[in-house]
């Protein structure tokens, strides 16, 4: 018998790291930190808790400043949130789109504890005026930028929060990731959590949090993780925030051989944005149309949903496999990819080829033969 493999990050860039979930082996509703992807723009900094410390500025009336251990004295929650970088699923694309090529591993779900941005923010007391929360990190470099404009020179990686989401029981600063303190890859020591929203918004290494009367339109705000949105005909730049309704199959695998007769099952996870999921549908492709899929595990607010479908092959052939995500606010995952999608948010259908084979026949009979 050989032994089964140890699941593995998949390398999608060396430097900066980025590291992907071999999203096959999902198994547990908790993905452990060592197998939980990473998606850095700059190199990590390496920080340390005894001369770190939190600035909270602004539109504030009294700017504050904090170290670590005051921060985890404060009153904590824990809740389990998912995290998908809105550039998963990348890879499928037609035509291909630039950028790093994730398949769907760029998504994870882990338990996260620390103190509410409401109470910081409470703290330094927010002006009235204030609009947005601008969270910064301590990681920084130059970007690339189309060369027919001026760079802006070394930036920080910072995003904005509108006041309403900054302040809302789904945004914590978290010092904790499944129960251990954070590690450095994950934002150490202290990172923004933003359940319901991608990737880009839980901004890692947080020095300095600035409450802006404007709305904020640096970088990464504004020159990526952005998408065009119509209104009144002309075309208007939003940037990206909530995520958006999806199922993803674990198992069966692209090309997968399942034996005819023998029960198989579907699994996945699927979650969306603010909303919670709702059903799991599944095609099998043998004409039987969309059944339900069956929800593991308790409902929680902003984490993942597990889900299974167990399947029959009763005959020999090729099948296409497809899973569909409902959530709570009535959002369809979509069939197609959107005509208007820039690089993100890949959220349609992608389906699964499998083959089903005959029952292998036993020994004895091989024999006789
Ligand atoms: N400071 C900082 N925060 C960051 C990033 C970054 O490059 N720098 N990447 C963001 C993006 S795009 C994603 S998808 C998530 C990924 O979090 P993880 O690396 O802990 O999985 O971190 C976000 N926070
Ligand atoms: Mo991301």
């Amino acid at each position: 018998m050989p032994t089964p493999q140890q699941p593995s990050l998949i390398v999608r860039q060396k430097s900066p790291q980025n590291i992907e979930f071999p999203f096959a082996s999902l198994s547990n509703w908790l993905i452990p930190t060592d197998l939980f992807f990473v998606r850095n723009h700059f190199p990590s900094p390496d920080l340390d808790a005894r001369d770190w410390r939190l600035r909270v500025g602004g539109a504030v009336e009294r700017p504050i400043e904090l170290d670590l251990d005051s921060i985890k004295a404060m009153w904590s929650t824990t809740f389990t949130a998912v995290v998908e970088c809105a550039g998963n699923g990348r890879v499928y694309y037609v035509p291909p789109k630039e950028g790093l090529q994730w398949q769907n591993g760029a998504v994870g779900n882990a338990a996260w504890t620390g103190v509410l941005l409401r109470e910081i923010l409470e703290m330094a007391g927010v002006k009235r005026t204030a609009r947005e929360v601008l969270l910064a990190g301590a990681d920084s470099g130059v970007v690339d930028t189309n060369k027919k404009t001026a760079s802006p020179g070394p930036i920080a990686f910072a995003r904005s929060l509108p006041l309403e989401k900054a302040i809302a029981d789904s945004t914590i600063l978290a010092y904790s990731m499944n129960e251990e303190p954070l590690t450095r890859d994950h934002g150490y020591p202290l990172r923004a959590v933003v359940g319901g929203w991608f990737g880009m918004a839980w901004v890692k290494w947080i020095t300095h949090i600035t409450v802006v009367e404007e709305p904020f339109l640096g970088y990464w705000q504004a020159r990526d993780y952005f998408r065009w949105e119509r209104s009144l005909g002309e075309p208007r730049l939003v940037p990206l925030a909530e995520m958006e309704v999806k199922a993803q199959i674990a198992r069966p695998v692209q090309g997968a051989h399942l034996i005819a007769g023998q029960p198989y099952r579907i699994f996945g996870a699927a979650w969306s944005g603010e909303a919670v999921i709702r059903q799991v549908q599944v095609c099998t492709g043998d004409g039987r149309g969309w059944r339900e899929g069956r929800l593991l595990e308790t409902e929680r607010p902003f984490a993942w949903r597990l889900w299974e479908y167990m399947w029959t092959p009763e005959e020999v052939g090729r099948y296409i496999l497809r899973c569909r995500a409902i959530d709570g606010a009535g959002c369809v995952q979509p069939d197609l990819q959107g005509s208007d999608c820039e690089s993100y948010a890949a959220n349609w259908i992608v389906p699964v080829e499998v083959t089903v084979v005959p029952e292998p026949q036993t020994y004895e009979e091989e024999f006789v033969i």
